[in-house]
């Protein structure tokens, strides 16, 4: 198989630290934001206990983590006795005084309270309740991996809107499918680097055999063995059930035979049928998504929910598509990361729609940590938002930032103007010049360093 391949613009760049959007919260003792206690209305945060911590850490990190936990709920102590937030009479003001009770009390937010969130005129006091959030769980931990990304053809029958990546035809101008040597010399160019995950999405390529994608899988593992392969989005997997004449499991089976690790979360767009049927008519539904994840996860595989935002889907579709995500992930457990992606209208036939503003991306992070209460990270893709947007995001719910993310075509494409990379030492800086604390995971969520 051959195909011409045209590689992403630039090298890595690093970002740099005087550049950060947020500044470092001054005092070390004073990092996470408190409340005056349950006193006041909104509640006081608790300290985030050891168990929670060592639940996702390798051996021989454990003891060190432990320690960091125990010192960090001495500061925080120290904290409350401190400060006198003015935040939770902010949150009054907002008029989130009845969802910050309910966020206390282990009460479910509903479609209304997701309303009143968008609606929230104070992103501010919005952004206090996520983050609030974001440390019960994770204090201030923040989690990236070393990843590549791999999209081996942008062939594609289906037509969406959004997309300026997919070729309709084999022969189309700039269509491109990589023959598997191709493929395989991307990982076999990166063997010095310690890489945990590969992440391949792909057009919907109508002609090649499905020998093709378990090869690929097969010949990844047979390079890097120890690799995580993270690979083909739920509507590919829809895809090769209806092309290969089988049903969705089998195909999910077959690739996990063949070294499949986990699925992730692209193709969601927004789960609405109103929605679907303007912008991708022509792939899968959003039922046929949910089960395909559905079955992923019974299958013992984790995977990642995504959400497109910014074009033509209303308030209310936003909180269907995370309300619906929520309902699965209540039954199966399964997602581990809810990744809103900023809509970018370069090169593609939603060109004059306008991209959301950074104030919207991180009211759309916020509200996602708050509605989805049972989907432990939310993660801010910092090639779609932006390096900045995605730093300040840590403040607004965001507690993962993707990773190192080499060679992704499909947002510069659509006119991201993000770097191509950045290297495990810019994203560590970039975390903790924006006041958060750096943790390089697997794919999994196990720690594999503390930067
Ligand atoms: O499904 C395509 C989106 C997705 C555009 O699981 C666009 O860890 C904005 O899903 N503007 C693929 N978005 C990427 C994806 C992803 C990204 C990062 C992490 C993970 C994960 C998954 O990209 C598509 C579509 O929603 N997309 N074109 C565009 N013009």
């Amino acid at each position: 198989m051959t195909g011409e391949y045209s590689t992403a613009p630039g090298a890595g760049r690093a970002v740099p630290d005087a550049g950060a959007a947020v500044a470092r919260q001054g005092r070390s003792d004073v990092r996470y934001p408190v409340c005056g206690g349950r006193g006041t209305d909104v509640g006081e945060q608790a300290p985030l206990g050891a168990v929670d911590v060592a639940r996702h850490i390798r051996p021989g990190v454990e003891k060190a983590m432990t320690m960091q936990v125990a010192e960090e709920s001495g500061r925080h102590a120290q904290a409350v006795a401190h400060v006198q937030s003015p935040m939770p009479a902010r949150v009054r003001a907002a008029g989130l005084a009845d969802i910050a009770e309910k966020l206390d009390t282990g009460v479910r937010l509903e479609m209304a309270d997701g309303l009143q969130l968008f609606a929230c005129p104070d992103l501010l006091a919005l952004g206090w309740l996520a983050n609030r959030e974001r440390e019960k769980r994770h204090a201030g931990r923040t989690y990236f991996n070393h990843n590549i990304r791999i999209e081996a053809t942008n062939v594609c029958v289906a037509s969406c809107l959004f997309c300026a990546f997919a070729r309709l035809q084999p022969g189309d101008d700039g269509a491109y499918t990589l023959s598997l040597d191709q493929v395989w010399d991307k990982l076999r160019a990166r063997a010095d680097q310690p890489l945990t995950e590969v992440h391949v999405v792909n057009g919907l390529h109508p002609e090649l055999p499905f020998d093709y994608y378990l090869d690929l899988l097969r010949g990844f593992k047979r390079i890097r063995p120890d690799v995580h392969l993270k690979c083909f989005t739920a509507v590919e997997i829809a895809f090769f059930a209806d092309l290969y004449q089988r049903t969705d499991e089998q195909v999910l089976r077959e690739l996990m035979a063949a070294g499949l690790d986990s699925l992730p979360g692209g193709g969601a767009e927004v789960f609405a049928e109103r929605v679907r049927r303007k912008i991708c008519h022509d792939k899968c539904g959003a039922d046929r998504y949910l089960d395909i994840h559905r079955t992923a996860h019974r299958l013992g595989m984790r995977t990642n929910v995504t959400m497109l935002y910014g074009h033509i889907e209303t308030l209310e579709e936003r909180v269907d598509h995370m309300l619906r995500a929520r309902a699965l992930q209540d039954e199966t457990a399964g997602f581990q990361a809810f990744i809103p992606l900023a809509f970018h209208p370069d090169n593609n036939q939603m060109r004059k729609l306008p991209a959301p503003t950074a104030a919207e991306t991180l009211r759309v992070h916020a509200v996602a940590r708050l509605m989805l209460d049972n989907i432990p990270h939310i993660k801010a893709f910092w090639i779609a938002t932006g390096v900045e947007t995605a730093q300040t995001a840590l403040w607004f719910g965001v507690d993962d930032l993707d990773g190192t993310v080499q060679e992704e075509q499909i947002y510069h494409m659509a006119g991201a103007s993000t770097p191509a990379a950045l290297t495990t030492g810019d994203i560590s800086r970039l975390i903790r010049v924006a006041g958060r604390d750096p943790i390089e995971r697997d794919t999994l969520y196990n720690v594999v360093t503390q930067h």
